[in-house]
């Protein structure tokens, strides 16, 4: 279906055939992921390049639809002449991803091409997900969930932030996650006032712990943050608290196909600004995930205009950030399938206070 679509629009598009440097991209179309190598897709053909560290696995993971073929030091012009039995003279490249070295090396390698770049051509065909990227992504999303619940019973005073992000991986990472899907956060006291602050080597501080986290499964990405209480909260913690996630809730209710996209942004933002936070929420509501931890689409207030399409996954993570003090985010992932939004994240979220 994927390497359908996307010869599809290698047609539409009047390409002969793409080449793809990129791991995502060669994972995404081929099912193989490997770092270092070419994924070929021609109208009517496609073939994996993989040098010898990769040829069995390649050999195994590749499925009908694929040539399996080694690099090797024999075989230096494997590139163009795997185009040219194609018949392929216009060739596109992936632009996004290339650096301007790589790309030195491709227009030399394929100097009697045509070499055209796809710009979004293939992240366009990403970003609309199909049931096997919604279930790998739910399943990072309950390992990362059972982390959480997981960590609860570990916080205490005496562990550090670097501690709580490394027991959220470790423990992700024993329930089947490839990796950590980005960088954990895990955050305590004023570092919480920073959205994307660093865990340090520091112990937990009394107040709010945000944590921002998620794992990855057939590298799909998920992406959720929860934010608790060490100790007990005060009425300006708990309001705070109860703003962002009214914020969230009401968003919740509004995601779908066809919603605007900066109206969605806006019912958030209006609520946290109407609760007399001026300016404490100074990100987007959300953003798209994938293979990637943020993709396409961005909800933000320049978004306006900009419709939600089946088939997007969005994340809806409003928060509160008062400068030197504290900060709060609450974020859960919403999948845009055929059966209307579904919340793939399921997690509680009512104020804890350990
Ligand atoms: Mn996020």
């Amino acid at each position: 279906m994927r390497l359908a679509n996307f010869r599809k629009a290698i047609v539409q598009n009047g390409y002969d055939a793409a080449v793809l440097t990129n791991t995502v991209s060669q994972r995404y179309i081929s099912g193989f992921n490997f770092t270092d190598g070419y994924v070929v897709v021609g109208r009517e053909r496609a073939t994996i390049l993989a040098d010898f560290r990769y040829i069995e696995a390649a050999k195994a993971a590749a499925g009908d639809d694929f040539d399996v073929v080694m690099i090797s030091r024999e075989q230096k012009n494997i590139l163009p002449d795997t185009l040219s039995s194609y018949g392929a003279k216009k060739v596109a490249y992936e632009d996004n991803y290339l650096t301007c070295s790589g790309f030195a090396a491709l227009s030399d390698k394929l100097a009697d091409f045509e070499l055209i770049p796809m710009g979004n051509l293939l992240d366009d065909i990403r970003e609309i997900k199909d049931a096997p990227a919604f279930e790998s992504i739910t399943r990072a999303q309950r390992i990362a969930e059972s982390a959480f619940r997981h960590v609860l019973g570990l916080i205490n005073p005496d562990m550090t932030e670097i501690e709580l992000a490394a027991e959220l991986e470790y423990f992700m990472r024993r329930a089947g996650s490839e990796e950590p899907a980005f960088p954990t956060i895990a955050i305590s006291g004023a570092s919480t006032s920073l959205p994307h602050g660093e865990p340090a080597n520091r112990k937990l501080s009394r107040g709010f712990i945000t944590m921002d986290y998620g794992a990855t499964v057939d590298g799909y990405r998920s992406d959720m943050t929860r934010t608790v209480v060490l100790g007990r909260a005060d009425d300006d913690m708990r309001r705070l608290y109860q703003t962002v996630l009214d914020a969230q809730l009401a968003a919740l209710e509004v995601v779908c196909e066809g919603a605007d996209m900066g109206a969605v942004d806006g019912l958030a933002r209006d609520i946290i600004e109407n609760a007399g936070y001026h300016g404490c929420f100074g990100h987007g509501l959300g953003h798209g995930v994938g293979m990637y931890i943020h993709e396409s689409p961005s909800l933000n207030p320049s978004a306006k205009g900009k419709i939600l399409r089946r088939g997007q996954l969005v994340t809806i993570e409003p928060g509160i950030y008062i400068e030197g003090k504290y900060g709060c985010r609450i974020e859960d992932m919403v999948a845009l399938t055929d059966n209307g939004p579904v919340n793939l994240t399921d997690c509680e979220k009512q104020l804890i206070e350990l």
